[in-house]
């Protein structure tokens, strides 16, 4: 029942159409980002590859699309190393398992990830008729996806975006929609996602944000982030965090920090905010970020932030405190 419950005030939230492009509105990032796998791991992607996925509502009937923006490797938007000889494979899977095996949630890509029926692929090069372009998979049968109505309301599909060869940046948005042509929300529809790859704002004013939902299970959330090239600060805002800080990368390696769990934040989401340095002119930026409970499970970030943007309360708040390891 729990879980229901969440997703009773979480439809009434997303009625907006905020929770339909990755990344999401309310996420202020510029774009996604998967290098193809001979890619330098300090330019900012770990493992070139990266994984969405999107729930449908149970009661929706009509067929949905699922729209990838600059899909190519090349042009405009896109980060360029030599040639432009960069190969990208976006699959899209529904069906038993897609969501629901282990594998499809392990950040390590071991094991059958790619678990569920395939329903699309295809792959880009660089090309103009898709350079800052919309390209549409589908129509797909809602009941195609993997059916969760507990978990997550409905039916779950998976994207998983791979640089199967070449060495320069991919960026891309997405975007799941009613219409082939346009991006129309599916209502109640949103997507979440586990570890997530993007580019950074090049302007140092800009404060991106991702909203992990703490549910009444984790005590402790370990964080790590890759390749942030010191950019900055992270910093959690909860309803008893004002600004707890998260242990940031540097260039081309991880950074982990461990977080405590107040009681009063569970069933909330965290708005973690990055903040770039000021003045340091840092472009460019692509970097990795996931949290773990202390069971070691990946904890979802949502596309809208579950209960609202949190605000922290004074008569609530602990005295900031940051672990590292
Ligand atoms: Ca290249
Ligand atoms: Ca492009
Ligand atoms: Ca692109
Ligand atoms: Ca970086």
């Amino acid at each position: 029942m729990h879980k229901l419950a969440i997703f009773y005030t979480f439809i009434i939230i997303s009625l907006s159409a905020n929770a339909q492009p990755v990344p999401a509105i309310d996420e202020n990032i510029p774009h996604l980002v998967t290098f193809g796998k001979d890619g330098e791991s300090a330019w900012g992607d770990n493992d070139y590859c990266q994984v969405i996925f999107y729930s449908v509502p149970q009661d929706h009937t009509e067929p949905i699309f699922i729209r990838v923006y600059d899909p190519d490797t090349g042009g405009e938007i896109d980060e360029q190393k030599g040639e432009w000889d960069t190969r990208m494979k976006y699959s899209i899977y529904g069906g038993k398992n897609a969501c629901s095996a282990k594998d499809a949630k392990n950040i390590n890509l071991s094991g059958n990830y790619k678990s569920g029926t395939l329903l699309g692929t295809k792959s880009f090069t660089a090309h103009p008729k898709y350079d800052q372009k919309w390209y549409t998979f589908g129509p797909i049968n809602p009941t195609e996806g993997e059916f969760l109505p507990d978990e997550y309301g409905g039916y779950v599909f998976k994207i998983i975006i791979e640089g199967i060869s070449g060495d320069d940046g991919n960026l891309y948005n997405l975007s799941l929609s009613n219409k082939p042509t346009e991006n129309q929300p599916v209502e109640g529809a949103f997507a979440f996602y586990y570890k997530y790859k993007f580019r950074l704002h090049d302007n140092a004013n800009e404060i991106s944000h991702i909203y992990p939902f703490i549910d009444e299970n984790v005590q402790s959330v370990k964080q790590s982030n890759f390749d942030w090239d010191n950019d900055g600060i992270i910093r959690i805002i909860s309803v008893a965090k004002n600004g707890e800080f998260m242990k940031i990368s540097g260039d081309d390696n991880w950074a982990n920090s461990l977080h405590q769990v107040h009681p009063s934040e569970k069933n909330k989401s965290y708005d973690i905010q990055m903040i770039k340095k000021k003045g340091a002119d840092i472009k460019n930026n692509n970097v990795v970020i996931y949290l773990k409970n202390q069971y070691d499970e990946l904890i979802e970030f949502y596309s809208v932030p579950i209960g609202g943007i949190p605000k922290y309360k004074y008569s609530i708040g602990m005295k900031p405190k940051t672990i590292h390891n």
